[in-house]
């Protein structure tokens, strides 16, 4: 009886196979593509970017500081990550002793093919840009100078937490960007948290293929030009990344045009032998060549555009999963 019912089932599953097989022109139906896409969530990544500025200024040795660290680790490992952070007592220019905190988020740690994200989590401790010069010695909320970049690396971690990618990708927090002397040209002033790494990889003889800042990604009319460095260490990177957005149809965004040099994190990065581009916002209608609230006390929330968050998110999503 058994055996009977057996031999049935297995009849008609084989009626059932064999049908679909002699569907005539349907049989060229293609299964799912192996590789995975993403929807980068702008939503999502908007809320990050309200929960950084609910802290206040990130300012390194500030109580908000040390709180939106403990989030960003929090949130990463939430989402999967294996998470390190790296402290080290650093020096500005200006003679000020910090604590600095570096956050690494690695995914797929053991593929050997990976791709570096980064962005600056620290908020500038002055405004010094600011059209009122009452308020230059105020911090900046940095929503856009900060925040923007680490919440599309937030949205994107949640992502690839629940969609592995086939590369390794990991995503670095870096602190003390944005204490840099704004005077003088002293470029090494800029960038302190990416240097001490740099000096002090969190994994012996680190070598991804390629590095991805993040840096002001976040202000409605956004334009992302070829940043100058990007272009002399990683010109084919740079191009790959350009004709994803244009595929995406983010052309409005990533412009077709070379822009300015930039001394920013992924400059210690690449004269460190990493290729690594800077997308970042550059304008040409104001005098800092940067959003028009760059460095003053407007660079609040409101001027996030969660359509600009979508076109850097998107773009940078699309490359991951294109390997
Ligand atoms: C300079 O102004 C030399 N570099 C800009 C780097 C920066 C500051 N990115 C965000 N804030
Ligand atoms: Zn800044």
């Amino acid at each position: 009886m058994k055996y009977l019912l057996f031999t049935i089932i297995t009849f008609m599953a084989l009626m059932g196979c064999s049908s679909s097989k002699t569907n005539g022109n349907q049989e060229t139906t293609k299964v799912a593509a192996t590789k995975p896409t993403a929807d980068f969530n702008a939503d999502s990544a908007y809320r990050f970017v309200m929960e950084q500025c609910q802290f206040g200024p990130r300012v390194p040795g500030t109580k908000p500081h040390s709180s939106c660290g403990d989030y960003l680790a929090g949130k990463l490992r939430q989402y999967g990550a294996a998470v390190t952070e790296q402290r080290a007592m650093l020096t500005t220019f200006d003679g000020t002793e910090i604590n600095a905190r570096n956050i690494i988020a690695e995914y797929n740690p053991d593929a050997a093919r990976r791709i570096l994200l980064l962005a600056h989590w620290d908020c500038r401790p002055w405004a010094d840009n600011d059209p009122d010069p009452t308020k230059h010695r105020t911090p900046v909320m940095g929503a856009n100078d900060g925040a923007s970049g680490v919440a599309v690396l937030l949205e994107i971690a949640r992502q690839l937490g629940e969609k592995a990618p086939a590369i390794g990708v990991d995503i670095l927090f870096v602190d003390a960007e944005d204490w840099g002397d704004s005077g003088t040209g002293n470029d090494n002033s800029w960038a302190l948290g990416t240097q001490h790494w740099i000096a002090n990889p969190h994994k012996p003889g680190y070598r991804p293929m390629y590095g991805i800042l993040l840096d002001m990604v976040g202000a409605s009319g956004a334009t992302f030009a070829r940043e100058y460095f990007s272009t002399l260490y990683a010109q084919g990177f740079v191009n790959e990344v350009w004709k994803v957005a244009k595929e995406a149809g983010y052309s409005d965004y990533f412009v077709d045009s070379q822009g300015g040099a930039i001394t920013d994190d992924h400059v210690f990065v690449n004269r460190a032998g990493i290729p690594c581009i800077d997308i970042i916002d550059q304008r040409s209608d104001t005098d800092t060549g940067f959003f028009k609230q760059w460095h003053t006390a407007a660079d609040t929330p409101d001027i996030i555009d969660t359509a600009t968050l979508k076109a850097v998110g998107q773009t940078v999503l699309n490359v991951l999963y294109s390997y």
